[in-house]
């Protein structure tokens, strides 16, 4: 079969043809319809050898979708022909975490050579998948597989994220929402789905505040050196409630610490490598709480998918063949990916 593998650190990803894996045991091989590429993607081919843990030679992607073709012996969850999205954060598989399907966070994480399917290990860039066991599934119905790749990461991260912050969205709230690209989108969305806040979004680029409103945002501002006291004006003055920096710069997170109303929450998505000093006392705002949510839970991806098939969430997606591979990931780098770029092996 084909598949876009990384064969060694520094290297572009190449098409190359490898042997169409049989499940064994408790796996469960997925016939790919549609894999997400995503900025992690580049972090992972540019990374500097040691900075990740894992080991080339891997297939790539981490946003799978399609349907079981095959299951091993002792296999159990869905059948075959069911789709399915795949459950990307592998863990360890028998700690209490994992158990709960918090696989995100499991306990053993530090000694695992992956992070979950295409990081580390063999992932959805392919025509196959292989999938540990079928507790990394989740039924998709009818929806569409450039649709449902792209929600078990852009989307579950995001889901994660706002769930981390929810009991500071109460109604009459303000979140605020900065980078809105293949994550930030999604968080809008799923914001207004599920919350009564009031929800604005902040970008530097002008495309991505029409994509913010299209996206059901209340309000956009471009980010400029006068940005917070914009956010804190539309606030009457209190500042946001909770916000969610999908970008995870010096400059972004300063913004944050700015806008933010005492008691307010702040979730750094984006691995943007930026630093803020905490210190008591001194000029964060009083019970300023931070967090640095990593994916998300396999129920949280069932309720996604579920959110999804109500009709509250849709992925604005570039779709690509799995030949165009490389033009994509090109796109990607450039900056020239509207919403997601999604490979389609089919
Ligand atoms: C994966 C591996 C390491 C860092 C971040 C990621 C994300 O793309 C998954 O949400
Ligand atoms: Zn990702
Ligand atoms: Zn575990």
């Amino acid at each position: 079969m084909r598949a876009v593998r990384l064969t060694a650190w520094g290297r572009e990803p190449a098409l190359s043809e490898v042997e169409r894996p049989v499940p064994r045991d408790a796996e469960v091989l997925v016939r790919v319809e549609a894999a997400g590429l995503c900025h992690s993607d580049i972090h992972v081919i540019d990374g500097p050898e040691g900075a990740l843990p894992y080991r080339p030679p891997f297939t790539l992607g981490h946003e799978v979708s399609g349907h079981v073709a095959a299951l091993g012996p002792d296999a159990d969850g869905p059948a075959v022909g069911e789709r399915v999205v795949v459950y990307g954060p592998w863990g360890c598989g028998s700690c209490a975490r994992c158990v709960a399907g918090q696989d995100n966070y499991c306990d053993r994480r530090r000694g695992l050579n992956w992070h979950g399917v295409g990081l580390g290990r063999d992932g959805g860039m392919a025509e196959y998948v292989l999938v540990p066991a079928g507790r990394h599934l989740v039924p998709i119905g009818d929806l569409p597989a450039h649709q449902a790749a792209p929600l078990s990461d852009a989307g579950l991260t995001s889901y994660h994220a706002v769930n981390g912050v929810r009991h500071a969205l109460r109604d009459g709230t303000t979140a605020a929402v900065i980078g809105v690209g293949g994550l930030g989108h999604l968080a809008v969305q799923i914001l207004r789905a599920t919350t009564t806040s009031r929800v604005v979004a902040v970008d530097i680029r002008e495309e991505a505040l029409t994509l913010a409103q299209r996206s059901g945002a209340h309000a956009g501002t471009l980010m400029r050196t006068d940005t917070a006291r914009a956010l804190r004006a539309r606030t009457g003055g209190v500042g946001v409630d909770a916000v969610l920096d999908f970008v995870g710069n010096t400059a972004t997170l300063e913004l944050a610490a700015d806008v933010l109303r005492p008691g307010g929450e702040v979730a750094v998505v984006g691995s943007g490598g930026g630093q803020l000093t905490v210190r008591k006392p001194g000029f964060l705002p009083p019970g300023f709480r931070l967090s640095l949510p990593f994916w998300g839970t396999r129920p949280e991806l069932a309720e996604v998918i579920a959110l999804a098939r109500s009709g509250a969430l849709h992925v604005e997606t570039e779709q690509f063949p799995l030949s165009a591979a490389p033009e994509a990931f090109d796109r990607l780098r450039q900056g020239r990916v509207a919403g997601r770029a999604v490979l389609l092996p089919a």
